[in-house]
């Protein structure tokens, strides 16, 4: 576990428009770790979990290949869960005493995926709710605006949250989905989209409850991606009434219980 040193990963204006727009650039942080955590995804993909999927499907072009839940297996991955600025960033940017770490993803598009990621909340998807979230977008290849992340900032203020829906069919994830509204039209023009520009070493921090999609990767280089979702002191488990993604199974809380700690270790204390 990490604490809080004099020094501040993140400005006041950081912190003020993560609050405000759900999601910020932060440059430069996790240079020096980009090689291990190359070396880790290779692992991954070399012996995914149970939860590897492939969404290429049907007559897209390329691989578009995720897994996650893997950090407690893979020593790159624990060590940058545990020991980059990574918990101490979320930390200061949600405004929490601590920070647990929820899990790790990976993501790669090779070159040619016709595959797009749709626009999506993750919130709706996990078994926690919470406002003090944060999500790691860190691409492990050059990336450009054709294949980036994008977010649609103010999008975590929602008052409603989004239908979570299965990606290959769009079918409701949930069988009641009366809590949700549908994705609105979000290229049409009303809402601000940022395409991040990034460089290895930088990451995007963005709120669980922050839209984002991406598009296929029509580029000539991978786009490998590794996120950590870290939880700050308001997440709370929540009992969707289905199995979650990630599933969780036999995690024995009930709705508005604190996660437990011995699954989802404090990795940071102010
Ligand atoms: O890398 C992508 O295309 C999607 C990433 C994503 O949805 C996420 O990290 O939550």
């Amino acid at each position: 576990m990490t604490t809080a040193t004099t020094q501040g990963w993140l400005s006041d204006e950081q912190i003020v428009a993560y609050q405000r727009d759900g999601a910020i650039v932060i440059k430069g942080v996790f240079k020096d770790w980009i090689e291990s955590l190359r070396a880790g995804f290779d692992r991954v993909l070399q012996d995914p979990s149970e939860h590897g999927r492939e969404n290429v499907t049907g007559t897209d072009t390329g691989r578009f290949f995720e897994d996650y839940c893997n950090w407690q297996r893979i020593p790159e991955f624990r060590r940058w869960i545990e020991q980059s600025p990574g918990a101490a960033i979320v930390g200061e940017a949600t405004g929490s005493e601590a920070v647990q770490v929820f899990h790790e993803h990976i993501l790669v598009k090779e070159p040619g995926t016709s595959k797009a990621t749709p626009w999506h909340q993750d919130n709706p998807y996990y078994c926690v709710d919470g406002d003090q979230t944060g999500s790691y977008w860190i691409p492990l290849d050059p990336i450009t605006p054709e294949n980036a992340l994008q977010v649609v900032l103010g999008s975590h203020r929602w008052p409603k949250p989004v239908r979570p829906s299965k990606w290959s069919t769009n079918a409701s994830w949930y069988a009641d989905d009366s809590p949700y509204m549908d994705m609105p039209d979000i290229d049409n023009g009303d809402f601000e989209i940022l395409i991040p520009e990034m460089e290895l070493g930088d990451a995007l921090l963005f709120n669980f409850k922050t839209v984002h999609g991406a598009p296929g990767n029509q580029t000539r280089n991978r786009r490998r991606a590794f996120s950590t979702r870290f939880m700050g002191d308001d997440v709370r488990f929540v009992d969707r009434g289905g199995p979650t993604s990630p599933p969780f199974d036999g995690i024995n809380l009930q709705t508005g219980d604190r996660m437990r700690e011995d699954w989802f270790p404090v990795v940071w204390r102010r």
